[in-house]
């Protein structure tokens, strides 16, 4: 590349990184089961402005149960009946293959697939447009009545 082009990039750059930094930069989100308690993530409470992206990493360490989880991000008012379909799935041969994903479901946000202990996955996805507390939870069977929070999502 010819030093001009160098140079014209950089002085881009410099223009742009103070506009774009905030809107464009994903904020970062780390999840972990919680150290002690079985069956709940060591936060309960998640927040993050309407719209903007969101990194998120479930990094299945330090659990007392060495068990598989997923971060599922529901609709406000719907995890009770994405709950129930994921449950209906233990009867789904491919259940694991699918993640305990109902993905029949339009009440799902985001979701990771399943992460398995020791393992660590990270996702990206977009907030929500509308301002309110969207539940998650983790639905591998058995985990959702307990393993849960709420997303905050402000204007
Ligand atoms: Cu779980």
């Amino acid at each position: 590349m010819a030093p001009s082009s160098l140079l014209a990039l950089v002085s881009l750059a410099t223009l742009l990184a103070p506009l774009g930094a905030q809107e464009l930069a994903p904020s970062a989100v780390e999840l972990r089961p919680h150290p002690q308690v079985p069956l709940a993530f060591d936060k309960t409470e998640l927040s993050g402005k309407a719209g903007s992206r969101i990194t998120l990493t479930l990094n299945n360490i330090d659990g007392p149960l060495q068990q598989p989880h997923n971060f599922v991000l529901i609709k406000p008012g719907k995890i009770d009946a994405v709950g129930t379909l994921a449950t209906a799935m233990i009867t789904d041969p491919k259940a694991i293959e699918k993640n305990y994903i109902p993905e029949q479901s339009t009440d799902i946000i985001a979701h990771t697939p399943l992460v398995q202990p020791g393992e660590s996955v990270t996702i990206e996805f977009t907030l929500p447009a509308e301002p309110g507390d969207y539940p998650f939870m983790s639905t591998f069977p058995g985990h959702w009545l307990q393993m849960r929070g709420t997303f905050h999502v402000s204007p």
